[in-house]
């Protein structure tokens, strides 16, 4: 190697050096390299070397700033708008919540009107029915009263001029009550029963006026005609038998055709039976009503075994498919035995041609005949089995009292009462209507009377 190039290499080493000294000088936060974990070591006792930091460029750390103050300034603006968009969201929910409560309130207004206006209408409905019902039992009241006209001005008529102007009960009004109510056939031992619980009655300070021992005949009478009964239900396809006794001319035959008529009416065929074969004319009797209602009307050969129609009756009505048969039987005084025998036959047979028939036993009572018709009925429960009084001829007798004795006697309920000879004159007994009848509004009697 030749001096000069000696020289060269000395010199650019030197050169290199310092370079690479003004390189390591600019280098951010210079100096030596940080220890592991990025800390600058400190000297033992001492303190970080005084040294700049080692950091981006410039220009980069230009950046940074920026955009943190960008930051910084972006942020309270993105919260504002966020805040306002948030109350904005709050505002319209409540705004929704308003208009959902309007609605659900004008919703809710909306059905308690048409509630309320069902209820009137209801209302209406109920009052026009009751009043409707109330015309109704008005009118059935009223026909009944006529029908018992003769005896509202004889047993009622006797009793409320009694209790007229009276203040305080007397032994001697209690005797005569106990003689209207004997002489209106209402039998000895009702009646007995009947002053006897009026004596208790004022002795216990229950009864002070007439005005409380009317009111309390009156609800002892409904007691009394209020009889329980049990009857059997009708069923679809099986003809339901009635048995109807009585002694004669009583109105078994005018009670079996109006009877057939309300059947009629209600939709049910009907079909009769003239087990009555002692007289043609009965027969006949039975048919004409059979014509008026209309109706099939079974018969036999005159002086025929009455049983044998009652049987042929059921037949016919099974092949008709008929729902009720009415069998009519020969007047019969009840003293007689063979023709009580007669009846057993009958019921009998009539077991025979249908399950559980005679369903109903149908005893017929003239109210005129008065305690005649107990002992009647005492009798001919004896030989049949009676589950059913009609009382007919009420129309015309002032001694319809004999209804209280019978059914206080004879526990027999009173399905109809006859009150005349019309069709129509067959009414289903009613205790309640039946003593409103008998009982109500007697001023206009006594005045009559
Ligand atoms: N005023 C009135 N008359 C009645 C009533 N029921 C029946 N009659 C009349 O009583 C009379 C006898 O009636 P019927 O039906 O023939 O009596 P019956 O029990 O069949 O008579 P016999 O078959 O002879 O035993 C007739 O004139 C009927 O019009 C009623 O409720 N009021
Ligand atoms: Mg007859």
């Amino acid at each position: 190697m030749t001096p000069e190039l000696i020289g060269l290499v000395v010199v650019l080493v030197i050169v290199a050096i310092v370079v690479i000294a003004v390189v390591v000088r600019r280098r951010p936060g210079g100096g030596e390299l940080p220890a592991e974990g990025g800390k600058p070591q400190l000297k033992p006792g001492g303190e970080e070397k005084a040294r700049p930091k080692p950091g981006p460029a410039p220009a980069a750390e230009e950046h940074r700033e920026r955009e943190t103050v960008k930051k910084a300034e972006a942020r309270p603006k993105g919260e504002r708008e966020a805040g306002e968009a948030r109350k904005a969201e709050e505002k319209k929910r409540a705004e929704e919540e308003k208009r959902e409560r309007a609605a659900a309130e004008a919703r809710r207004a909306e059905e308690e009107k048409r509630a309320e206006e069902a209820r009137r209408a209801e209302e209406t409905r109920r009052a026009e029915e009751r009043k409707a019902g109330a015309e109704e039992k008005r009118k059935r009241v009223a026909a009944v009263r006529k029908g018992l006209e003769a005896t509202r001005g004889g047993l009622v008529a006797k009793l409320s001029r009694l209790f007229r102007g009276k203040k305080e009960i007397s032994a001697e009004l209690l005797s005569s009550i106990e003689e209207a109510l004997i002489t209106s056939d209402v039998g000895a031992r009702t009646t007995d029963r009947l002053v006897g619980r009026v004596r208790e009655g004022l002795s216990g300070k229950d009864l002070s006026d007439e005005g409380m021992v009317w009111e309390f005949l009156r609800e002892e009478a409904r007691a009394i005609l209020s009889v329980p009964s049990e009857q059997p239900e009708m069923k679809k396809g099986e003809p339901y038998v009635i048995l109807v006794l009585g002694v004669n001319g009583v109105g078994k035959t005018t009670t079996i055709g109006k009877l057939a008529s309300r059947y009629k009416a209600e939709g049910r065929e009907v079909v009769l039976a003239a087990a009555d074969t002692f007289r043609a004319a009965a027969v006949q009797q039975l048919q004409i009503w059979g014509r008026r209602v209309p109706c099939e009307v079974v018969s036999g050969k005159e002086g025929a075994d009455p049983s044998s129609v009652a049987f042929s009756a059921i037949e016919k009505a099974k092949a008709v498919g008929a729902d009720v048969v009415i069998v009519d039987t020969a007047g019969r005084l009840h003293t007689k035995v063979p023709l009580m025998e007669e009846l057993k036959k009958i019921a009998r047979v009539l077991g025979k041609a249908q399950e559980g028939a005679p369903h109903e036993v149908l005893l017929v009572l003239d109210a005129n005949t008065g305690q005649n018709a107990n002992q009647q009925a005492t009798t001919f429960r004896e030989a049949a089995k009676v589950t059913g009084i009609a009382l007919t001829k009420l129309d015309g007798t002032a001694k319809g009292g004999v209804i209280l004795g019978i059914c206080d006697e004879q526990k027999i309920p009173v399905r109809y009462i006859g009150i005349g000879e019309g069709i129509d004159d067959l009414r289903p007994f009613d205790p309640e209507l039946f003593v409103s009848a008998l009982f109500d509004d007697v001023g206009d009697v006594s005045a009559a009377a």
